[in-house]
């Protein structure tokens, strides 16, 4: 435990919060031109596939202004839209400092960027991720609220040992979350629309399934780190993530201690069937 009360020490030069320095003037030429190649790609293809308050976040973040974005002119907006604010770190930080960070509306964001080769593949996540993915979906006042809702479920988590069931919920969401809408499925996740091949395959592809989501469902739901999804859970509306985050955990909790982990490429009598996935893809991937 350090001074300030989180586990980890923060690396050399970073915070006691593992907050660092943007220094938003040192970027390349080189790293300004993989995220406008990255950028290009997704803008290009998003319309028709995220929802429309990540197309308008996008908008409002003038993040077509090309170039990586300069935090200190992008906070501006982001605060006056809904008082969050994003802080480069240097890569993943400790859940009890993400956490902390988020129940106090700044999300961390990665200071760096992936290289040229690295442009599909991604070991951690970097400052395009976490940008281009997380960011224009904070300024949605209801998704603003979700997420500092969840970083406060997230200590209170930490503390009952139940970390696992929160990084599902995160992971089934925030990452990886489908919406429903009048003109069909639709992706706000951060994971997903910030890659062009995920961005395709989990709207489009036959062999996912896609569920409407359940919180305590997907807190049972293990999850693939390391290749497409196998199943995305469908909200009805933001406002539903919201409420489903603001209720008291404790119970659930309970239930969760005696239920198992659901298989994740099964389908439950109870689950809302958007897709019955054929797994074709996980079964050729395996
Ligand atoms: N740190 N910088 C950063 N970004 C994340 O998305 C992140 C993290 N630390 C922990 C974490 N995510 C996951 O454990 C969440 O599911 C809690
Ligand atoms: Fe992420």
């Amino acid at each position: 435990m350090s001074a300030d009360g989180f586990t980890g020490s923060p690396p050399p030069g970073a915070n006691a919060d593992w907050t660092i320095d943007q220094n938003w003037a040192a970027y390349s030429a080189d790293e300004h031109r993989v995220w406008d190649v990255l950028y290009e790609r997704q803008a290009a293809l998003l319309p028709g596939y995220a929802c429309d308050e990540f197309l308008r976040g996008m908008q409002a973040l003038n993040l077509h202004r090309g170039g990586i974005p300069d935090f200190k002119v992008m906070n501006e907006e982001l605060m006056r839209l809904t008082g969050w604010s994003v802080v480069a770190v240097p890569g993943l930080v400790p859940d009890d400092v993400f956490f902390d960070h988020l129940a106090n509306r700044r999300f961390p964001a990665g200071q760096f960027i992936r290289k040229p080769q690295e442009l599909d593949y991604l070991r951690e996540p970097d400052i395009f991720h976490d940008v281009f993915g997380h960011v224009p979906m904070l300024t949605d006042p209801t998704f603003a609220d979700y997420m500092q809702a969840y970083g406060e479920g997230g200590r209170r988590a930490l503390g009952l040992g139940r970390l696992q069931n929160l990084a599902r919920l995160y992971w089934y969401t925030v990452e990886f979350g489908l919406i429903e809408t009048p003109k069909g499925l639709r992706i706000y996740g951060a994971g997903i629309v910030s890659s062009r091949a995920e961005s395709i395959f989990a709207l489009e592809d036959p062999s996912p399934n896609r569920l409407g989501f359940d919180l305590e469902r997907v807190m049972r739901t293990p999850y693939r780190i390391d290749d497409f999804q196998q199943v995305y859970f469908v909200i009805p509306s933001l406002q539903v993530l919201l409420d489903a985050t603001l209720q008291d955990f404790a119970p659930i909790y309970a239930r969760l201690c005696a239920a198992h982990d659901i298989r994740i490429e099964a389908m439950l009598p109870c689950d809302k069937v958007f897709t019955a996935g054929t797994q074709e893809y996980a079964r050729k991937a395996s």
